[in-house]
């Protein structure tokens, strides 16, 4: 299914009068205030994040999963899908794959259809979590942290493979997640775990391209229980400090313990220019992918406040891969998926609005509230009508969610694609 324009403009049409007039009212106070509304609009026409490919379909949890049929079953139609996203929101300008999950049968004709929809791809993930058909060998006691060497190789070499692929599509980075771990306490040595990733990480970066980055993920526990190798920013760091200046941590908003303060973790690692990727999603107790600011959108904003800070301040950092890292058991996933990118974009907004000078100088004077009142007086601003003009220029829709429905692109999706689908993915 492809979304055509003069589909969306059609959507688009009746809602065009209000829009207007709430982005008059908007713009002028914004204006008043000293911000350059044209500006923050280019910005947000510019912030494009990719969607991972494996959170197309209903991802389910190990308890179940229910299907919202028509999704999508090969690479082919996850591309199509990514192109619908993009079509209606014009923020999801990327994509993510996941290999073996997305190895392409014939490269020319999948670069095609992508940048025929306006789609890059943005970092390749590897997998060394499951086992894959035929291999020699078995990741259930870990993968590049394996106290087996031939264990190790053959993770190397999933990478380097990963690597190839990616850059036969035109990605520009690698990102490592790895489940390694222990579930029990004694099962592993901490240290050879440690030395041995460290060491299996040296050794993919010595295949990555000079262009290229290799983005460290961390996560504290899960699918291991007791440790995770690679358990905190910290781990990461330093791992891709050993690895070299083409490697960078990733941060992934759901793989913290609750309560830590994420927007300092990314603040930090921006000033060492260490910050290379950025996973969103939203979380209640762990690493829950759900919805993108559907439990806390302060901390989000708080985080992009950061993140704005760093891009304007931190030369040092390069740009980031923005991706959606997200999993959907109860909603549709095109339409959750849609929510994030709003959610996305009106954090960014938010962090946007902030004078940044004005809070320097409160700040300077010790003035506590006038800290807050800066940063809260940009978070209670309504920037719904910025998002809606920014993607009305490039051709977007004003509601992607209202767009969505009323050219019921679920039900076409099924026409399409039938009821028995079952897509690849987490
Ligand atoms: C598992 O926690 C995970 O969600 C990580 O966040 C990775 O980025 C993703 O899977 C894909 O490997
Ligand atoms: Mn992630
Ligand atoms: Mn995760």
């Amino acid at each position: 299914m492809k979304i055509e324009q003069n589909h969306i403009q059609d959507v688009n049409s009746k809602d065009l009068k209000s829009h207007q007039d709430h982005f008059d009212f908007l713009s002028n106070s914004l204006t008043k205030k000293g911000a350059n509304v044209s500006a923050i609009i280019k910005k947000l026409q510019d912030f494009q994040v990719a969607i991972p490919s494996w959170a197309l379909g209903a991802g389910g949890t190990r308890f179940g999963r229910f299907s919202f049929f028509g999704e999508p079953s090969s690479l082919e139609q996850k591309i199509e899908d990514v192109g619908v996203l993009h079509a209606l929101t014009q923020t999801a300008g990327a994509v993510s794959l996941h290999i073996p999950w997305d190895i392409p049968q014939d490269y020319n004709a999948i670069k095609e259809l992508a940048s025929g929809l306006d789609i890059k791809f943005d970092a390749v993930n590897s997998n060394t979590f499951q086992d894959q058909k035929n291999a020699n060998e078995s990741y259930k006691y870990g993968s590049l942290s394996n106290t087996s060497e031939a264990v190790r190789q053959q993770a190397i070499q999933h990478n380097l493979d990963v690597i190839n692929i990616g850059n036969k599509l035109g990605s520009k980075a690698l990102t490592v997640w790895l489940a390694d771990g222990s579930c029990f306490p004694g099962q592993n040595n901490f240290q050879t775990a440690f030395q041995n990733t460290q060491d299996s990480l040296k050794d993919i970066y010595k295949g990555v391209p000079d262009d290229w980055k290799l983005l460290i993920e961390y996560k504290p526990y899960e699918p291991n229980f007791y440790s995770t190798v690679i358990q905190d920013w910290g781990a990461s760091l330093m791992l891709a400090n050993e690895c070299g200046k083409k490697a960078y941590t990733l941060v992934d908003l759901g793989h913290h313990l609750p309560n830590s303060n994420i927007e300092q973790i990314v603040s930090i690692l921006q000033l060492k220019g260490k910050l290379g990727g950025f996973h969103f999603n939203d979380s209640k107790y762990g690493d829950d992918d759900l919805t993108v600011g559907s439990i806390k959108p302060y901390a989000l904003f708080l985080i992009f406040n950061e993140l704005v800070y760093g891009m304007e301040n931190n030369p040092q950092n390069p740009d980031l891969a923005w991706m959606i890292d997200a999993s959907h058991n109860v909603k549709d996933p095109l339409e959750d998926l849609i929510q994030s990118l709003e959610a996305i974009q009106e954090a960014y907004a938010k962090a946007l609005l902030v004078d940044q000078n004005l809070l320097k100088a409160a700040q300077l004077d010790n003035d506590v509230v006038k800290c807050q009142e800066i940063l809260q007086d940009a978070y209670r601003t309504d920037v719904r009508p910025l998002l809606a003009k920014a993607r009305l220029e490039r051709g977007g829709a004003l509601s992607p969610i209202q767009a969505y429905r009323s050219l019921d692109v679920r039900n076409s999706l099924i026409k399409e694609r039938g009821k028995n689908t079952v897509a690849t993915g987490l």
